[in-house]
């Protein structure tokens, strides 16, 4: 089955709305295979958005993921890595689809709620960065 990775970033988590987003996956198709609430480290943080590091926004970026906990998710379930994208909506919430995560529970461009693995590739190295297998359930 496939597995994909989720971060309920720190405005979601913050505002406490991780159950309703839980929620949205749950509600759609996804279980939850793993989950824990982390604080994450810069370190933690430039790694695995290291894909950005030249980016203008990557300083703003890191500063916003290490603001206040996050909630990171193994979801699992047919074509989870496509099916959290579209649950998620657009990067920026004005663009969002209604309906979406997105939409419903961000703020702006850097403070969007949710992360999503945008490849198989990505999901796998994404779920070994934050679980060890026995935490996979
Ligand atoms: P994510 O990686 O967080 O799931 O978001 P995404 O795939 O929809 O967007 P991505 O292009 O991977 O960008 C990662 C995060 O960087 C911030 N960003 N800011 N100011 C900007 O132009 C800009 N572009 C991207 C967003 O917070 C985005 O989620
Ligand atoms: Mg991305």
């Amino acid at each position: 089955m496939e597995q994909t990775l989720s971060i309920i970033k720190p405005d979601a988590v913050a505002k406490n709305v991780v159950g309703k987003i839980l929620d949205r996956f749950e509600s759609n198709g996804l279980r939850i295979a793993a989950t824990k609430k982390i604080q994450l480290s810069k370190a933690d943080a430039e790694a695995f958005y290291a894909v950005h590091a030249e980016r203008p926004f990557f300083g703003e970026l890191v500063e916003f993921m290490i603001s206040g906990p996050v909630v990171v998710t193994v979801l699992e379930g047919e074509d989870a890595m496509t099916k959290n994208r579209d649950l998620m909506g657009a990067t920026n919430p004005k663009e969002a689809a209604a309906g979406t995560i997105r939409a419903d529970f961000a703020e702006s461009i850097d403070a969007n709620a949710v992360h999503g693995s945008d490849s198989l590739e990505n999901a796998a190295n994404e779920i070994k960065f934050f679980f060890s297998d026995r935490e996979i359930c």
